[in-house]
């Protein structure tokens, strides 16, 4: 009989986690941005966004689990050893086994989360492993991000769409349609999006202009501080097309917040396409839109640029 209950439970528990995991992969639909009300991090669209994810998840669940064994051991103490139910206290004070094994199986936890942790920051960090498709230059300013393509001669600036408003009026409304983006987008959508070829490694090499800036964009698990006299880079390597946003990361003044990151992320050819465009016209928003809307309404991929 209490077998059965317990299989029942089990049964339920499971089916409750399975409905769970359903409504996680049906909530994963936005890339690039946060949503309202959202749990955990971006959905990943690169390795070392996953990896940044597992290896904050495994850190959790770490967390969690000593949280509650001290919790156990702290209540054992507090119900069992109080001067009402244990009147008469033993009287030793050491127990050497204890003591080893309480300072040696944190030192063996902390070597476990040492080696994941170790392997990401290699992945993120050694550069002469990285081996960049494309070099971009960002620098930032107050408060826009400028973007240089050193390869291929481009350059240009990044302004937030509906800058100077403080709340949402029927002009942002039209600037953000203009560019093609619905008014959920105001401060993360700007006038000329940084562009990148799909499963291409791309170099970003920062720096700031002014102020200490930090390009970031979380769905690549990105961040890079941006430093006045410096030169700090990261990389990506971006496993789908779309539109992809971060915001400045380091307090940098009064319009901080309005200094967002926009990575439209697109085919090789259509990438190609928007380098010929720019380079003939010098108009990289009017580009994005002529030469990659066409392609991209036709496969479908984008959708997130279109909300
Ligand atoms: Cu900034």
């Amino acid at each position: 009989m209490l077998w059965k209950v317990k299989t029942a439970l089990l049964g339920m528990a499971a089916s409750a986690a399975m409905s769970g995991m359903a409504f996680a992969q049906e909530a994963e639909a936005v890339y690039g941005r946060s949503v309202p009300g959202q749990l955990d991090m971006q959905t990943p669209v690169t390795q070392v966004a996953r990896q940044v994810q597992d290896l904050h998840t495994g850190m959790l669940y770490t967390m969690i689990a000593i949280c509650v064994f001290v919790l156990a051991l702290l209540a054992i103490v507090v119900l069992r050893f109080n001067a009402k139910s244990n009147p008469t206290p033993a009287s030793w004070t050491h127990n050497t086994k204890l003591e080893m094994v309480w300072t040696f199986v944190p030192v063996v936890i902390l070597f476990i989360i040492a080696i994941p942790s170790f392997k990401l920051l290699t992945l993120q960090e050694d550069f002469e492993k990285v081996e960049p498709d494309l070099v971009i230059k960002a620098t930032g300013y107050q408060w826009y991000w400028g973007y240089e393509y050193p390869d291929a001669d481009i350059v240009f600036d990044s302004y937030m769409l509906g800058l100077g408003a403080t709340q949402m009026n029927d002009d942002v409304r039209d600037e953000l349609a203009e560019y093609g983006h619905a008014p959920e987008l105001w401060k993360l959508a700007v006038d000329n999006p940084m562009v990148v070829p799909v499963n291409k490694t791309v170099l970003v090499q920062t720096t700031g202009a002014d102020v200490i800036h930090s390009w970031t964009v979380p769905s690549f698990g990105v961040k890079a501080d941006s430093v006045p006299g410096r030169l700090n880079q990261t990389w990506f390597n971006v496993e789908r097309v779309g539109t992809f946003y971060g915001q400045c990361s380091e307090l940098c003044g009064v319009n901080h917040s309005y200094m967002p990151i926009a990575v439209r992320v697109v085919p090789q050819e259509q990438y190609d396409a928007w380098v010929a465009c720019v380079q003939e016209t010098d108009e990289p928003a009017e580009c994005v839109r002529s030469e990659l809307d066409e392609a991209t309404a036709s496969s479908g991929a984008i959708e997130l640029a279109q909300q």
